[in-house]
Order: structure tokens, then sequence, then C-alpha cells
């Protein structure tokens, strides 16, 4: 409340209300080393309810977190500080995930419980096995996002993941029950987890309530009445305590109240030195887990060492260059998830971290290689995960297997849901994390399931998210190479656009040289001095060439440059970029709106693309039907010159 108040802004209701519940997990049963804070081994604590950072704050720094000082918390809020508005992943040790979106750390949550099991499964229960502890809110058990990822914890039966639900019956609007009437304990039982309610403001219930959660064989929600702002004379259990400071008489009322007669920010020494003493717990733990980790094998040490540091296997790009090199013999005329799925067939193999899945459109998004095995409850040998039809479930689930590490996470959809998932792409590129989506049907050119499934605006959308890279590949060759892109950004999220019809292959030259990871280059150069550029991407990329062609009967000498991944040619130097684009008027060429492309086209371009919606019908009839034809393109060439 003192922090809350110094920074005349934030949440003090909830961290005093789950504080007792809190300082029983901390100090009783997390696993942890403060000054180890990334021992793989660690018990994760998620506090969804990122509005409540401040609890979270205090916790770390009681336990004496080296970078959560005393500063720290009296700077809460302040430009620079580690503790912003909201916990920030890589701001301070002991933050998992970036939580504040009410609803994603609970999603996250679920993705590092069945990271936990699937590296147990995979290097043993000597060297991992740990919990998964959450505090969440009323909020978080309202957004869909925690009923799709609860959802699919229970089908799985993550044991090993326990929520610490603050159920004080109060949200910002007021009581709860002006929008929440639903039995939240039976709904998760109904889901397949343990659940109880407790007095969550009792030590020792809470305390049994978590030993009676670890021996549960399912999840467990352990529902904790508690009174938010606890302690404040007149804010206490009301909206009141949202989202704003107590003030100066509210707060010396609680101290009142609570007992507690010291200045703000003063820890008294005895209870500091109870506080680190619940710290030290955990480095006797982490000494004799790093004893196990020596008794493996030194080949699997290696590669757990290996995949904790985030660092790939050697032999991706050997690999990819010889996909490339098959592709180009078989002069591969096949969908870009065709060539994606193949990709996968090889690279599961060469890199055994990838975790695979899709939202319920495995055949579709071509996302299960050959070799892999699905994830079932009791069973988490496999490394392929049906999320069932949960596209913000398995986002958030995506990004919490990411942030555990150890795994690689990728999971697909159709390009069009991308926004059933949005909330959570945005997270994976807000925190810099590696996990990769696989979008297929990335156009009209999916035909006849129509304009629902048609996205049109998307590839603008999420272009437009920043540290987000959009890949929209022109063949398999590209679709290679874009995998390798995707797989060797472990700092950032990928997104593969890929399409549902037959593409030809165009990158038919010889070499090794990944040309995709420039994010643009000249496909085709003009034959003679070059009087356009046409700039295409995906599957667009082959009527470009066409109308090269069409233009060339003209005498007209076009020059095509395909596109695979703006972010990427934005990063280019200027020299490359400027000879890239080239001085001649430009047409692009995307099966999409137009949004974005100004930044490419420059002042005397022109755009060929979607105005509107698209239609039910097969996708050869919707191209010409829209105009987006060579046919189109050249003419809108030759209008520039
Ligand atoms: C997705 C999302 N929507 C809205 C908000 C704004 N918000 C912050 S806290 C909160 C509700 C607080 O109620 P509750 O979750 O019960 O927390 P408590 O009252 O226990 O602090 C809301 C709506 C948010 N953080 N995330």
């Amino acid at each position: 409340m003192d922090a809350v108040e110094q920074a005349k802004s934030g949440d003090p209701g909830m961290p005093m209300g789950m504080a007792d519940a809190a300082t029983v997990l901390f100090t009783q049963f997390l696993r942890f080393d403060p000054q180890a804070p990334d021992w793989p081994d660690r018990d994760r604590f998620v506090l969804s309810a990122g509005h409540g950072s401040m609890l979270l704050y205090a916790l770390l720094h009681l336990t004496g977190y080296p970078d959560m000082t005393l500063e720290e918390l009296e700077r809460f809020r302040q430009l620079g500080s580690r503790t912003a508005g909201h916990p920030e992943r890589g701001h301070a040790s002991g933050i998992e995930t970036t939580t504040g979106p009410l609803g994603q750390g609970l999603g996250n949550s679920v993705g590092m419980a069945i990271a936990e099991r699937l590296l147990a499964a995979e290097f043993g229960d000597a060297v991992v096995d740990h919990r998964t502890y959450v505090i969440a809110s009323d909020g978080d058990l309202m957004e869909g996002v925690s009923h799709e990822a609860a959802s699919l914890a229970g089908h799985l039966g993550l044991d090993k993941l326990i929520v610490l639900y603050d159920d004080n019956s109060i949200s910002i609007d007021g009581p709860t029950e002006l929008a929440f009437s639903d039995d939240r304990v039976l709904r998760f039982r109904a889901y397949r987890w343990a659940a109880e309610r407790i007095d969550g403001q009792d030590h020792q219930a809470v305390a049994d309530a978590i030993r009676w959660a670890q021996q549960s064989d399912r999840p467990s929600l352990i529902a904790c009445r508690t009174t938010i702002a606890f302690g404040a004379p007149t804010k206490a259990g009301t909206a009141a305590a949202h989202g704003a400071p107590l003030g100066a008489s509210e707060i010396a009322g609680a101290r009142e109240r609570l007992g507690w007669n010291y200045p703000p920010f003063v820890v008294p020494d005895d209870i500091r030195t109870k506080w680190r003493a619940a710290g030290a717990r955990g480095e006797p733990l982490r000494r004799a887990w790093e004893t196990q980790l020596q008794s493996l094998p030194s080949e699997r040490r290696d590669e757990f060492l290996r995949r904790q540091r985030n660092e790939l296997p050697g032999g991706l790009d050997a690999a990819v260059a010889k996909l490339c090199d098959d592709f180009r013999k078989a002069n591969a005329k096949i969908a870009t998830r065709q060539a994606s799925g193949t990709v996968l067939d090889t690279l599961t193999k060469v890199v055994p971290e990838l975790v695979g899945g899709s939202a319920d459109l495995t055949p579709s998004n071509n996302t299960k290689a050959k070799d892999q095995k699905d994830v079932r409850r009791g069973d988490f040998t496999g490394h392929y995960l049906r999320y069932g039809v949960r596209e913000h479930g398995m986002a958030a689930t995506m990004n919490g297997i990411a942030v555990h590490r150890g795994l690689i996470p990728y999971g697909g959809t159709f390009l069009t849901f991308s926004d059933y998932a949005r909330p959570s792409i945005r997270l994976a590129a807000f925190m810099g994390v590696g996990v990769i989506y696989v979008m297929t049907h990335d156009s009209i050119g999916l035909g006849e399931d129509g304009p629902t499934h048609q996205p049109v605006e998307h590839l603008a959308a999420l272009r437009a998210m920043p540290g987000l890279y959009v890949y929209r590949p022109a063949d398999a060759v590209e679709t290679a190479e874009c995998w390798a892109l995707a797989l060797q950004r472990r700092d950032t999220p990928s997104l593969l656009a890929l399409t549902r019809q037959a593409l030809p292959l165009l990158r038919s030259e010889a070499g090794s040289e990944n040309r995709s990871a420039y994010g643009a280059y000249v496909l085709a150069e003009a034959d003679g001095p070059r009087r356009v550029t046409l700039l295409a991407t995906g599957s667009e990329v082959s009527i470009a060439m066409a109308a090269r062609e069409a233009l060339a009967t003209d005498h007209i000498a076009a020059a095509v440059v395909s596109m695979p991944c703006w972010e990427l040619f934005g990063q280019q130097a200027k020299g490359y970029r400027d000879a890239v684009l080239g001085t001649a008027p430009r047409v692009a060429v995307e099966a999409a709106v137009e949004f974005g492309w100004e930044r490419w086209l420059g002042p005397r371009g022109a755009f060929i693309g979607m105005q509107g919606y698209g239609a039910s019908a097969p996708g050869e009839a919707l191209f010409p039907h829209f105009g987006i034809t060579a046919e189109r393109v050249a003419e809108a060439a030759r209008s520039l010159l």
C-alpha cells in the first residue's frame, strides 16, 4: 500500500488480500533459489492477476532476489525501474512471464506444466520434477482464454499445476455478482480439476490445501476466500481498493488495524531474517539437483543444457539445404502448407525440442510430422499436442512452453483465426519468445470456405505488431528457408503464412544461400534497364512472374522482387534495400488489403490486391473475380510508364 501510494497509481487491494496465501506458498512450498533464479528445476510461479504486481515484487524482495532491491520497490511504476505497472518478464529475475492482460498468465501456466511433463518424460524425474503455481483472480477466471486453457489442462491431467484463486468477490465495477455467478469450483471440477474452497487468509488452511493439491492426480484450483485490501478501514472488501492508492487516512487506519508500526519501506530485521531464511531454503535443493544433473550420461546432460541455453543443435543448415535441393530436383509444385509439412518431417528429427500442435486443423495445417506422437494424459513421451478448437488457449500455452525453456513450440490454425490468438501473439512479441505459428489458408486462394475464412486484413494487422516476424513464402524452397529463419530467431515469435493451393516452384537456381534471410530479394532481374519493379509475396509472386513475361512481349523490362518477410527486409542496409526496390515505378501484388504497402511502393506505386472481403467459390475463380491477375499487374505497370 505504501508503494502504490508513493507511485500515486497501482493496485493495493489484491496484494493485501492475497498476502497470506502468498506467504504460505513462498515460505513453505515454493522451490526456488534467489541466488540462482534460472535453476531449470525450480517451481514456476505465475502471478496471473498482474495488476497485483506489487505482491510479486514484495515477495521477490523479501526472499532475497538480488535485483529486487528496496529502491526498486520505492520506484514502483517509474521509468526504467524493474517494478513496472504489471510484471514484465526480463525486467527482474523471478518474473517468469509477463502478465497483466487477465487470463494470459493462467494460459501460460498450462504451457509451463506441459513443458515440465514433456521434459521429465525425456530427461527423467531426477532432473525435471517441479510444480507450477499460479495466483489468479476473478478476472482471470472470467476471461475466455482461461476456460480454454483450464479445459486443456484438465484433459491432459496436469497434476502438478496448482492455482490459488483469489475468490474475493470484487472486481473493478463492484461485486463480482454483477456479472459473474457461475460456480467456479463446480466449473473446474467439470474440467476434470480438483477444486476446493478455503479461507484464504487462514495460514493453516492454505498450507493444508496446497498439500492436498500436491497429492491430487489432477490440476488443482484452491478457491481462497479473501478480503480485498484487507485491513483498510473503509475500502477493504470494496471495489474502491482498486486501481488507485488507498490515501493517507486509509493507510494510517490499516497500519493500526494490522498492528504495523513501521514507516513505509522499512522491513524490521527480525522479519527480514525470517523471509531470507525462507528464500534460502532452495539452495541445498538446487545443489542436490546439480549433483543429479551430473549423474546423467554426458550426452544427455549436454543436450539438457544446450536446450536451456536456447541454442539450436548442429545440422539445421545442412538439413534445410538438402530440403531445398530435394524440392528443386522434384520441381515441387505444391502448396506451401504441404512444403511446410515435408520440412517438418525432417526438422523434427534434427531439432528434437520441437513440440508441434494445431487447434484441430492438423490435416489442413500439415503440422504433424511423420514421426511425431500425440501427447496424451498419462503419456508425455510424444511431441504433438492436440490443442482442440482453442486457438487462444493454444497461443497462450505455447508462450508458457517457450518461457519455461527446453522446448520450441509451434502450432497451427487458419490465418484468419490468428485474430482468435492475437492477444497471446502480442505477448509473445512483447516478451521476445521464439514461438512459431503455422497459419495456413492464407488468402482467397483457399476458395470455397468463403469470406469468413479468407484473411484479407490479417497480414497487415500482423505486420503492424512490433517484434513479430511474418513470413509469406512463395514456393517450397522459400518455405524451407523461412522455417530455418523462424527457428534461428529464438528471441522473437515467427508466423508462417502458407497457402492451401499448389504453387509453382520459382526458386530453381542451385546454391545453398538462404535468400529469404534478406526479407526481400530480386527473384528475376529485368532483361535490360529496369522500367518497372514488381513486388509480391507468397502465392502472388508467380502472378508477378507471369506479368513480367507479359510485359516482356511489349519490350518492357520488369524485375520481380519476392518479399517473404518485411521485417527482415526493413533491417537490411539502405544500399541493399534501394538496390532491390530500384528507382523505376513499382507495382505490388498481394491477395490482401493494401494497408502498409505504401512503405515499399513509394509515391509512384500501384497496388493490386483486395479491396474488401472475399467470396465463396473455387480459388481459381476468385483471383480473376477480384482482379488479382498477371494481366492486371501488367496493365498497372504500363499505366505507370
Ligand atoms: C484482458 C484484461 N481486461 C481488462 C483488464 C483491466 N483490469 C485490471 S484488473 C481488472 C479486474 C479486477 O478484478 P479481479 O480480477 O477480481 O481482481 P481483484 O479485484 O481481486 O484485484 C480489470 C478488468 C485487464 N487487466 N486485462
